[in-house]
């Protein structure tokens, strides 16, 4: 199976955590897609009830689109379970995220939830995270000081750009900054280091916040735990 393939085999399989009644985080990325569609088919066939909370505008859209009902992340008490991609993961369950730049909505969906689960393609898989980019979400204003005390920090930063050139804006209209690292060996100090920045918003590292990764591979989903 390709990459395609082992992503659309755990974004189905994911489903099944799912049951009646949940309100559901829905996560972003070329995986979660496969989820979503797959939650869908569930909901319009099967008469599956969940109330879905989105963490970007194109899995709202997507959601929508497929007649599944979405309520704002603060329209709800609580999130029973979030499913969602990630860049990253390493032995211990840590994560990068926010290649698909919606790490923002994401983390504030993951921190609301009673449980989170990750589904991945097996290249996700790592000893140690850090040879992904780990992306930094930053406020326009005073972004360019922010990268330049990157720098200064050894951090090897650069702001994520569309190809046209231009900056990328993230759905809240923020940069996004991406720290080329190849290996984080402490990474709940830079966790802290990096929230305590100023102009900082959020930054993609997701620490003990995930019990459940299921991965594609080729012998089939594999559920890790
Ligand atoms: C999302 O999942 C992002 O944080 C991350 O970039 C993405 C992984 O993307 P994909 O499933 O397309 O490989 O949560």
């Amino acid at each position: 199976m390709n990459q395609d393939e082992l992503k659309a085999l755990v974004g189905k399989k994911a489903v099944d955590w799912i049951k009646p009644d949940m309100i559901v985080g829905l996560g972003t990325g070329s995986t979660v897609k496969f989820m979503v569609d797959e939650l869908g088919r569930r909901v319009n066939e099967e008469g599956l009830n969940v109330i879905g909370v989105t963490t970007s505008i194109r899995t709202k859209k997507q959601a929508e689109s497929l007649g599944i009902t979405i309520k704002d992340v603060d329209d709800v008490d609580h999130i029973d379970l979030t499913i969602d991609g990630a860049d990253e993961i390493s032995d211990d369950f840590q994560g990068i995220k926010g290649g698909g730049a919606a790490l923002l909505f994401e983390k504030i969906v993951a921190t609301k939830s009673k449980k989170n689960i990750w589904i991945v393609d097996e290249s996700k898989l790592s000893k140690n995270i850090g040879s992904f980019p780990l992306p930094v979400e930053v406020i326009p204003y005073g972004s360019g000081t922010v990268l330049e005390n990157f720098k200064q920090k050894g951090l090897n930063p650069k702001f994520r750009i569309n190809e046209d050139g231009s900056l990328l804006k993230t759905d809240s209209g923020n940069y996004i900054i991406d720290l080329h690292l190849q290996e984080i060996k402490q990474p709940h100090e830079l966790a802290e280091y990096l929230i305590h920045q100023v102009g900082v918003v959020e930054h993609g590292l997701f620490l003990d916040l995930v019990n459940t990764v299921i991965v594609g591979t080729q012998n089939g989903p594999q559920v890790l735990e």
